[in-house]
């Protein structure tokens, strides 16, 4: 399907919050079950989880952690390569929820994925979370050859800066080879949006029960979800005209 568009040629999807609800019960869980796998009585509730969302990357999460929690293993030799492995463990874990099915797609992404493959627009995915973590998300979700409908996959670290900071999106939008003002963001967070903005990009945010009522100013959009036929998305800032779903064309206005 050809869309009227002279402005978007592709659409960037931030992965965690944003495609699926992962952080409460996908990665917070893994990160529970790859502490008591390793011994440690650390125990990640949903509050604490909250807070600790506002460090991005699991790595800089934990280190974070024992920064302010568990300050007596900052002395422990060979500390970053500790992180790494229980990182590690943590993926295996977050891998295996993922495969057993435990983490659904969020309102209107498989169907905005499926409608813009039959567009003129790019997909690509630029996200702080590990590829492998990416890979298996999109195959437990979208099927195993879902991944190569993106034609960029830009994760974990790839990039020296995790968002906030732009170097993802830079390193997508160089990948692609487009600018800026031919690409839409999808996000769910303050910090995916700092990012976004900070590399030019226009953006739509749809929120999660982490990320409601953070800062979305300079957001082209904020909505509930992209919205089903069935489940119409709540509008929580800016202006579209309400259709209830976000499809190709609402995407393409929202870039003009
Ligand atoms: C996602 C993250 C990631 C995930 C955990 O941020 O910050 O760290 O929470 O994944 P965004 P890893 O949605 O803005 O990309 O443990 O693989 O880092
Ligand atoms: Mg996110």
């Amino acid at each position: 399907m050809k869309i009227d568009n002279n402005q978007l040629h592709a659409v960037l999807f931030d992965v965690d919050g944003t495609l699926a609800d992962t952080e409460r019960d996908g990665h917070r869980l893994a990160f529970n079950a790859a502490f008591e796998e390793s011994g440690l009585d650390w125990n990640w509730g949903i509050e604490l989880y909250g807070e600790l969302l506002t460090i991005t990357g699991g790595k800089e999460r934990i280190r974070h952690y024992i920064e302010r929690y568990a300050p007596e293993k900052l002395s422990k030799s060979g500390l970053d390569g500790w992180i790494a492995a229980l990182h590690q463990t943590k993926t295996r874990h977050f891998i295996a929820l993922l495969e057993c099915g435990r983490i659904p797609l969020r309102p209107g992404v498989a169907r905005l994925i499926h409608e813009l493959r039959a567009t003129d627009i790019k997909m690509a995915i630029a996200t702080t979370t590990s590829p492998e973590n990416v890979t298996a998300l999109l195959k437990s979700t979208l099927g195993e050859d879902s991944p190569s409908w993106f034609e960029v996959i830009g994760a974990g670290d790839i990039v020296p800066g995790k968002k906030p900071a732009p170097d993802i999106y830079l390193w997508v939008l160089e990948q692609l080879g487009l600018s800026a003002q031919h690409c839409l963001a999808l996000e769910d967070s303050e910090n995916g949006l700092k990012a976004a903005l900070a590399a030019g990009l226009n953006t739509l945010i749809t929120v999660n029960g982490y990320t409601y009522g953070q800062d979305f100013s300079g957001a082209r959009l904020v909505l509930s979800d992209l919205g089903e036929l069935s489940q119409p998305y709540e509008v929580l800032a800016g202006n579209i005209q309400n259709e209830g779903l976000i499809n190709a064309s609402a995407l393409s206005r929202l870039n003009s």
